[in-house]
């Protein structure tokens, strides 16, 4: 599994100000330790960015692509900001999204064709956020059929299906499982992409990587492409290259519906079983879950 560094985002602390005041020290030492940690593309992701984003990103990428080699995607709603960063970069870029609005499809298509990009397809309709799976489906059909239309191959297109906390909607939690795995046959040949810290939003900080890693296992099941996630979570790593078959094989066995006896697990695999169950919605998400 591809992991791409989610830590280089204008809502960080430290990243935040560094982007806006152009200082070039923290982007850069970022990019450098995103690398070291092992992930395959790096998200620079500067927000919205309405004033002077096209500024923004052509400098980012600069300075970024000075100090790494892993493929950049580049994080904007801002179509303005996207082109400056296409323009800039000299790699191949994953634009990161496009989604089904008219006005975004018809700037954002032509761009990913014209720079020879890559892009994520980010299943946002008309109508704002799909309510299940099926909705899912048909905005995927829809964004890839609309992607080829303007000479731009599966193979090239990575699928979002937008996660959500789990503590606001478990019901959104299923459906991106349940769309993974339909996802091959709907869209054969199409990678997929999520955007895994987006499940543990709103959860203690110190919780959040056990839900995290733990959905990515449960997605993985379904043939999980790749992963927004962060970089620093040298577990998380460890799963995604393959490194921890047993937990892996542990968590799969339980979605099967095996119930190990609790008493022979280790710490670590108790923990794992009880986070599965708060993501299959059989045990109600607390912050205390991992103590019950
Ligand atoms: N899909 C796609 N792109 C995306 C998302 C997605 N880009 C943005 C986001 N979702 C993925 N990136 C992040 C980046 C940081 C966090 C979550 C998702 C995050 N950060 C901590 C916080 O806010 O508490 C820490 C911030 C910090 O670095 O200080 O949770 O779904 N295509």
């Amino acid at each position: 599994m591809k992991i791409v560094g989610e830590n280089l985002n204008i809502m960080s602390n430290t990243i935040g100000p560094a982007l806006r005041g152009r200082d070039t020290g923290p982007v850069q030492n970022m990019a450098r330790d995103e690398t070291a940690a092992g992930i395959d593309y790096l998200d620079l992701n500067i927000g919205p960015a309405r004033k002077a984003g096209d500024e923004m990103m052509a400098w980012a990428v600069d300075v970024v692509q000075k100090v790494t080699d892993i493929p950049l995607s580049l994080d904007t709603t801002n179509p303005i900001a996207m082109e400056a960063g296409l323009k800039t970069y000299r790699g191949r870029a994953l634009v990161n999204s496009v989604s089904l609005q008219p006005e975004r499809l018809e700037k954002l298509l032509p761009m990913v064709k014209e720079y020879n990009a890559e892009m994520i397809g980010l299943l946002w309709g008309v109508e704002g956020m799909p309510r299940d799976a099926n909705e899912r489906c048909l905005l995927a059909v829809d964004l890839v059929y609309k992607a080829n239309e303007m000479g731009i191959p599966n193979e090239d297109i990575w699928i979002d299906p937008i996660v959500t906390p789990v503590s606001v909607e478990i019901n959104q939690v299923q459906a991106c499982l349940e769309f993974m795995s339909m996802l091959g046959d709907i869209a054969p040949g199409c990678k997929s992409i999520i955007g895994l810290s987006n499940v543990s939003n709103g959860t203690p900080t110190h919780l959040r990587p056990y839900l995290n890693r733990t959905y990515m296992i449960m997605l993985m099941k379904y043939g999980l492409y790749s992963a927004i996630a962060d970089a620093f979570d040298s577990e998380l790593i460890s799963i995604a290259r393959g490194e921890m078959p047993e937990i892996v094989n542990l968590v799969h066995r339980v979605m099967d519906g095996e119930r190990p006896d609790m008493a022979s697990l280790s710490q670590q695999e108790a923990e794992y079983v009880k986070t599965v169950r708060v993501l299959t919605g059989e045990s109600l998400y607390s912050h205390s879950w991992l103590e019950v």
